[in-house]
C-alpha cells in the first residue's frame, strides 16, 4: 500500500511526461514518501504512452491507465481516483504548471485532518505567470461562478489539489469538462478544507485544449451542483447558502434598525436628518455585525484566531465598500443609464449584498 497516489491526467504530453514523472518521484524520495504515480491517458496519438511504458520498466511505482472511451480531463481524473492504490490522492497537471515540491505539504495537511487541500492561485502568495489577458479573464469568470457555490474557497477550480479517498468513494460525481475539483467540492463528503498558495506557470511546450465547449460544460456543471445542493443538505454548498440566507435576514433586520433610529433621532431627539442617518447607519452596522458574529457564522468562530475587534473593523471596511458599490450602481444606472431610481437601487442592493457576503466570508469570518 502506498502513502499517496499522484494522478497525472495526460493527453498528448510526450514533451513533458518524462520530466513531470522524474520530478514527482524525486520529491517522493526527498521526503521519504512511498508514493504511486498514476498516469491517466486518453489514448494519446503521440509518444506519451510509449514513454510511460518505458519508464514503468524501471520504476515499479509508476502505472498508466489508457482510456479508450469517454474522452475527457475530469473523467480521466475520476477514473484515476477509482484505480489509485492509496487513500490520499493528489492531482497534478503534466505540463509542469504545478510545482511538485508542494505535494508533501498537501500530504501532511491531509494527514493533519484536512479532507481537501487546494493549491490556490488566487490567495496571498499565489499567482499566475505568463498568462495572456484573455486566459486571465476567462479564469476569473470561472472562479467567480465557482465562488458563488463556495464563497470561502479562493480557487475552487484549481487543477492542483489533494483529497482523501473517503471524500469521493460514495460521492455521486458526474465528471465532465475541466473542473473536477468543483465536482469534488460540490458532491464529495467532507468537512475541512485548506488552501495553500502556489504560482501557476504557463506551459512551455505542448498545446492547450481549452475550447468554447469547455466553458458551456462548466456553466452546466455549476447549475448541476447548485441543484444538487438543494436536495442534499449535507453538501458544502447548501451549508454556504444557509449562511447566505441568514446573512440576508440579518441585513433586513439592519434596515429596520436603520429606519427606526433615523426616525427616532429625527422626530424625538430633534437631530438634523443627515446627522441622524450617520448614527442610524453605524447602529445598523453594529446590529448586523453582532447577529452575524453570534448566529450566521457561529460555527466559524469556534476555530478562529482573529479577535472580535479585528472582525468588527473588517466588517466595517466591507460594509463601507458595499455602500460605495450600492450608491455607485444607483448613480450609474439612473444618472447615466436613465433607469428608474428604485430599480437601480434594487440592483445596487443585490450586487452590494453579494459583495458583502463574499468579502465577509473571505476576510471577516474566514477559516484560519
Ligand atoms: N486524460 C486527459 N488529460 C487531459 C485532457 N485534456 C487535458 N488533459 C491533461 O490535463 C492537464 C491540464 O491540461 P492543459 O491543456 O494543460 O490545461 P490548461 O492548463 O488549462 O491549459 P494550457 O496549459 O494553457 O494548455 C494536462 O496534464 C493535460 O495533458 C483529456 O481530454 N484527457
Ligand atoms: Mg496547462
Amino acid at each position: 500500500m502506498y502513502d499517496l497516489t499522484v494522478i497525472i491526467p495526460t493527453f498528448k504530453e510526450e514533451a513533458n511526461i518524462r520530466n513531470i514523472i522524474t520530478e514527482v518521484d524525486a520529491v517522493f524520495k526527498q521526503n521519504n514518501l512511498n508514493g504511486e504515480i498514476l498516469v491517466v491517458d486518453d489514448n494519446s496519438p503521440d509518444g506519451t504512452i510509449l514513454i510511460v511504458n518505458e519508464i514503468k520498466k524501471k520504476m515499479a511505482n509508476v502505472n498508466i491507465i489508457i482510456r479508450l472511451a469517454d474522452h475527457g480531463l475530469s473523467q480521466s481524473v475520476a477514473e484515476g481516483f477509482i484505480h489509485a492504490s492509496s487513500d490520499i490522492l493528489v492531482v497534478i497537471d503534466a505540463d509542469l504548471s504545478h510545482p511538485p515540491f508542494l505535494i508533501p505539504v498537501m500530504y501532511s495537511e491531509i494527514m493533519d485532518g484536512n479532507d481537501i487541500v487546494i493549491g490556490s492561485r488566487y490567495m496571498e502568495g499565489g499567482g499566475i505567470r505568463k498568462w495572456p489577458i484573455k486566459r486571465r479573464i476567462i479564469s476569473l469568470g470561472a472562479t467567480f461562478l465557482g465562488r458563488l457555490l463556495f464563497p470561502d474557497v479562493s480557487d475552487p477550480v484549481s487543477g492542483f489539489f489533494a483529497v482523501r479517498k473517503s471524500v469521493i468513494v460514495n460521492a455521486p460525481l458526474k465528471p465532465r469538462g475541466y473542473k473536477i475539483l468543483l465536482e469534488v467540492l460540490g458532491k464529495g463528503i467532507w468537512e475541512k478544507d485548506k488552501e495553500i498558495p502556489f504560482e501557476f506557470v504557463d506551459r512551455e511546450i505542448g498545446s492547450s485544449k481549452l475550447k468554447l465547449k469547455t466553458i458551456i460544460e462548466y456553466i452546466q456543471q455549476v447549475i448541476d451542483i447548485a441543484l444538487f445542493s438543494l436536495s442534499h443538505h449535507q453538501s458544502a454548498t447548501w451549508k454556504e447558502w444557509k449562511k447566505a440566507i441568514k446573512f440576508g435576514l440579518v441585513g433586513i433586520s439592519g434596515i429596520v434598525v436603520n429606519m427606526g433610529v433615523l426616525w427616532y433621532l429625527t422626530e424625538y431627539v430633534g437631530l438634523y436628518y443627515l446627522v441622524s442617518s450617520l448614527f442610524a447607519i453605524e447602529l445598523s452596522i453594529l446590529n448586523n455585525f453582532i447577529w452575524n458574529d453570534i448566529w450566521t457564522f457561529n460555527s466559524e468562530i469556534s476555530h478562529k484566531l482573529t479577535s472580535r475587534w479585528h472582525r468588527l473593523i473588517s466588517f466595517h471596511a466591507v460594509s463601507f465598500g458595499g455602500l460605495i458599490i450600492n450608491m455607485g450602481i444607483l448613480f450609474l444606472l439612473t444618472s447615466v443609464g436613465g433607469v428608474y431610481y428604485l430599480i437601480s437601487n434594487f440592483i445596487g442592493i443585490l450586487v452590494g449584498f453579494v459583495w458583502n457576503f463574499i468579502m465577509n466570508r473571505r476576510i471577516t469570518w474566514t477559516k484560519m
